[in-house]
């Protein structure tokens, strides 16, 4: 056990903004906080204030189309191009991403203004960068070249009121209602190599655009549970996309179930094992901004249904620091393919209570 009143000491001398009241944080077990990749998993009593830095890196590589992986050959000769019938629009695809990386930094700051009520602010810096083959002409299996477009930005932020329904010393069940801000660019443009050895500069496809463009309701319920060493939680948390942008589009709605296990192997140390269900929908509505011979141009070939399983560890520091990460892998993966298929996840965090 630490000691109380070093703590107190402690935290008087370093923070003068904190409140009078015992900072909660500081003597948190481990696993008083969901694997990092929960987002607004817990609340704070009245008057904390916690800020958070994440990062994030999701690794994609090859292609699929349900559930099965198809190769970049297969797409060029048999995936019909939806722009077929325009100037320039070859009957199938003729660009192929092979490779995506999305890197996000993602900062958070919590406070709670009553002990009902915690107020949680989030927004993303977000790098992405997709590799592709380009095959010459309207059609056969010779590939023109490869290239890599990129952006880099500030991403969609989002306000949350985390409502405490529930607490014994056992539980406790918290409701999210919150909104997503459009602060995310979704005009972002790159150099493309056509298939007609072109390089001309355009608006790229949907998965490379930073922001959704749309005010869209966050609606979830988080609920945990704790024992002597061990602790467990079930999340559900959805994101409505309710109008269309400025472009003429939205994006699919986003839900997500997730359930995790955490066990303390040490005073400070906490081991977790998570599942999580992601579903996204396709986009409705078209930018006609966006019109190209390649899967990522396509608003029908964007939903995604995946099952994930994470490993994670949760750090528990003196002042109301923590350190986290968790590492994910995707169990089963169904695309409104052809699309590129999620291999890896990576989430490291820093966390500061007071
Ligand atoms: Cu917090």
């Amino acid at each position: 056990m630490m000691n109380r009143t070093a703590i107190s000491a402690a935290a008087v001398l370093c923070c003068t903004l904190a409140t009078p009241t015992a900072p909660a944080h500081e003597l948190a077990r481990p696993d008083d906080h969901a694997p990092i990749g929960v987002m607004g998993d817990h609340f704070h009593d009245a008057g904390e204030w916690m800020f958070s830095y994440r990062f994030m890196r999701m690794d994609m590589a090859g292609n699929r189309r349900g559930t099965d992986g198809v190769d970049a050959d297969t797409i060029v000769t048999s995936e019909p191009n939806r722009f077929f019938g325009n100037p320039m629009q070859p009957p199938t695809l003729r660009v192929v991403p092979t490779e995506m990386t999305m890197d996000m930094h993602m900062l958070g700051a919590m406070y709670a203004p009553s002990d009902r009520v915690t107020l949680m602010f989030m927004t993303h810096y977000l790098v992405n960068e997709m590799d592709h083959l380009t095959y010459a002409g309207p059609s056969g299996t010779d590939v023109l070249g490869g290239f890599t477009t990129r952006s880099e930005g500030l991403g969609d932020s989002s306000v949350s009121a985390l409502v405490r329904l529930r607490e014994d010393g056992q539980s406790r069940l918290h409701a999210t209602l919150g909104v997503s801000i459009p602060t995310g660019s979704n005009t972002e443009t790159d150099d493309i190599l056509t298939p007609m050895g072109m390089r001309p500069t355009v608006r790229l496809p949907y998965p490379m655009q930073l922001g959704s463009g749309t005010w869209d309701p966050i609606v979830g319920l988080t609920w945990s549970g704790f024992a002597d060493r061990s602790s467990y939680g079930v999340q559900w948390r959805s994101t409505f996309r309710l109008s269309d942008n400025d472009e003429g589009y939205h994006l699919g709605d986003e839900h997500r179930l997730t359930g995790w296990w955490a066990w303390r192997l040490a005073e400070p140390v906490s081991v977790s094992l998570r599942l999580q269900g992601y579903r996204r929908g396709d986009i409705s509505g078209m930018d006609p901004a966006i019109m190209a011979p390649v899967q990522t141009a396509d608003p029908d070939r964007q939903g995604i249904e995946r099952l994930s399983v994470g490993a994670g560890l949760n750090w528990s520091l003196p002042a109301g620091n923590r350190l986290a990460l968790e590492f994910m892998q995707p169990l089963h993966q169904d695309l409104d393919g052809p699309q590129l298929e999620t291999d890896w996840q990576l989430g490291l965090g820093w966390q500061w209570a007071f």
